[in-house]
């Protein structure tokens, strides 16, 4: 069994509804069970288009004896389920549902398509905050403490 932190997003629709009934899909997959949910943040969005619909963000913690490339496709499963089209709009544009690996117990994963810990994962606050909440003491493989990585973003802003 691993501890896998998956991060929520939405900035279309009804963000807070979506954000549920995603983690309720997460605990259908098989041999998965939600751990934990930290609360839902309104967030501004950031990255290369910041002219779009203002976003909430969350994180979940699993326990999950999926492996990590079978867990993602579950992930793009669910954010289809709910209205997510990949094909549609610009990368980085608004989209129903966004749901990232972020950690995967300890692995360090750099294959195509599958990154794990989550390349920016460092630099967002609107990650790092709700996984904070969670479990500050967490370790991001390569990184560090949540709570510190936190820490760095705040003294930069
Ligand atoms: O990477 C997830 C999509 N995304 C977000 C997001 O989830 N929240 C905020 N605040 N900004 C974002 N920019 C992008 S792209």
């Amino acid at each position: 069994m691993a501890r896998a932190f998956v991060g929520l997003g939405s900035n279309v629709g009804d963000r807070e509804v979506t954000l549920n009934r995603a983690v309720e899909a997460l605990g259908t997959l098989p041999g998965t069970t939600v751990r934990a949910v930290s609360s839902f943040r309104d967030t501004a969005p950031v990255g290369e288009i910041v002219d779009q619909p203002r976003f909430l963000n969350g994180v979940v913690e699993l326990e999950t004896s999926l492996a990590p490339r079978p867990l993602l496709d579950a992930l793009m499963g669910i954010e289809r389920s709910l209205g997510r089209d990949r094909t549609a709009g610009p990368p980085g544009g608004p989209r129903t549902l966004d749901l990232d690996l972020l950690l995967y117990g300890e692995a360090a994963i750099d294959e195509p398509g599958l990154v794990v810990p989550h390349p920016r994962l460092a630099e967002r606050a609107f990650v790092l905050e709700p996984l904070a909440e969670l479990d500050p003491a967490l370790e991001v493989p390569g990184k560090g403490r949540v709570e510190a990585l936190l820490a760095k973003l705040d003294s930069a802003a």
